[in-house]
């Protein structure tokens, strides 16, 4: 479990970490080498790969490029159990908690099970916890629940409380890809307050600046997808 306990070291070390969220279906295949270059060029720390819907093929040929054209984690964060590929470090094992459709709180993860019994994937469980964030995002389109309000401060923190007690190593603070509004910084002040596991923030997060309020206020790790997506030379600004 040494991805998870890297994760830790960090937090402890005040050291912050940065993801970049590539979703296979949006990969300019032609531009991958460019990609490739420029993830490495950049200060992320890990990668996820995961999407709404991603054609299982695809996913492979992504995973096997970055493994062998970066020295960066590579993280299944799974839209649903088809996205599962051995050749990944790990997986966000996670479970939509702000929802309460019973596909995504368990069913997907019982389907997973036996397939992930299978691979060598590092398993972080993790709550994920979506945020009303201005406009219907793809998470809450595909999953059929509603976001969190983003002025339910003590839901939201509620939330996160009961994911930690049930033992998920991460809270996830989602506000979705391409959010209007990105998680408000008291939201993430709050939980990093008030829970010991590491904070994932991701969602609308379109500047560096961004990135830092959401470090000041206390992510641990935060999610950029479609700010590099549209700009390859983002992380130079
Ligand atoms: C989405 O949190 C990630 O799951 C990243 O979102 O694409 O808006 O950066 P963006």
């Amino acid at each position: 479990p040494h991805i998870y306990q890297q994760i830790i070291e960090a937090k402890q070390e005040k050291r912050k970490l940065l993801a970049i969220l590539l979703d296979p279906d949006k990969i300019v295949w032609e531009n991958l080498e460019h990609l490739l270059l420029k993830i490495n060029e950049s200060p992320a720390t890990h990668i996820f790969v995961g999407g709404s819907i991603v054609q299982a093929t695809i996913l492979e040929e992504l995973i096997a490029a970055l493994k062998q054209k970066t020295n960066l984690p590579v993280m299944i964060f799974p839209g649903d159990p088809s996205q599962i590929s051995p050749q990944a470090d790990a997986i966000l094992f996670l479970s939509l908690l702000s929802g309460r459709n019973p596909d995504y709180l368990i069913e997907y993860q019982v389907q997973a099970a036996p397939i992930l019994k299978k691979t060598n994937l590092e398993i972080i469980s993790t709550g994920y916890i979506l945020i009303e964030s201005g406009n219907e995002t793809a998470v809450a389109r595909v999953s059929k629940t509603q976001p969190l309000d983003r002025e339910d401060l003590d839901l939201v923190l509620a939330t996160a409380q009961a994911g930690e007690m049930l033992g998920n190593k991460l809270v996830y603070l989602e506000a979705g890809s391409g959010a209007k509004q990105a998680v408000p910084l008291d939201m993430i002040e709050l939980i990093a307050q008030n829970v010991q596991i590491p904070i994932i923030v991701g969602g609308g997060i379109v500047d560096l600046h961004g990135i830092q309020d959401a470090y000041k206020a206390g992510a641990d790790l935060v999610v950029i997808g479609t700010a590099f997506e549209n700009n390859s030379h983002f992380f130079e600004l």
